[in-house]
């Protein structure tokens, strides 16, 4: 742990969810370190540090593995979960419905009730992959996130697109009161300036 003064920031625990293979660990590091890494499936978790602008909290990210094996593990990351974020494979048509399921499974739990989600729409990179408005209706968004704050956001792991924006929407979506269109927030989003600072890693364990 650093010391960055007299004075600790405050940190929020997101959760980063979504089935076996959807881009979780690798945007994780994308996102931390700007590299490529080879993964392999994520037995347990990683967790890493984000740091973010003074007026925000920092960030602690929690990437639980995605397999089925690891998913009745999820619940024990709800509690203290100020931000959830899914992320979902737009290439791979064929689990796009289970993706649904266990979104659903998610949200529907008492402990994760109210916290605001982003999902983030994965692997837009290769080509014929699903839009976002498609799989924001594939997921049935609109019903199961009613009453809760969400964004769906675009992104590829590889070339690093929509990632910093996934995060810094989940930093707004933290901050603001329920009830914002989803236009509302890109015009607040296209206003604020918001940059992770750097990024220090705690601690790694699992994959
Ligand atoms: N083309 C492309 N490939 C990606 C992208 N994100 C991840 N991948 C690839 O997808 C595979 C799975 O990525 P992981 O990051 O290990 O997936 P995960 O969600 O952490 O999987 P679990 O740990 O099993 O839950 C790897 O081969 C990645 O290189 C992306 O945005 N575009
Ligand atoms: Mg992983």
């Amino acid at each position: 742990m650093g010391i960055r003064g007299s004075k600790a920031k405050k940190q929020a625990q997101v959760l980063m969810l979504g089935l076996d293979r959807s881009g979780k660990t690798t945007l994780l590091y994308k996102l931390k370190y700007n590299q490529s890494v080879v993964t392999v499936p994520t037995v347990g978790f990683n967790v890493e540090s984000l740091e973010t602008d003074r007026s925000s909290p920092d960030l602690t990210v929690w990437d639980v593995g995605g397999q089925r094996k690891m998913r009745p593990h999820w619940k024990h990351y709800y509690p203290d979960t100020a931000g959830l974020m899914f992320v979902v494979d737009s290439w791979d048509e064929k689990r796009q419905d289970e993706a649904r399921k266990e979104l659903h499974r998610v949200l529907r739990h008492e402990s994760l009730k109210g916290v605001p989600l982003v999902i983030l729409a994965n692997k837009q990179d290769l080509p014929g992959c699903c839009s976002p408005e498609g799989l924001s209706q594939k997921l049935d968004l609109k019903r199961a996130c009613a009453g809760r704050a969400w964004f769906l956001q675009p992104c590829s792991a590889i070339t690093g697109m929509g990632l910093e924006e996934g995060f810094r929407r989940m930093v707004y979506l933290m901050k603001t009161p329920l009830g914002q269109t989803q236009e509302h927030i890109k015009l607040k989003m296209k206003a604020k300036g918001f940059k992770f600072t750097s990024a220090k890693k705690v601690l790694s364990c699992g994959s």
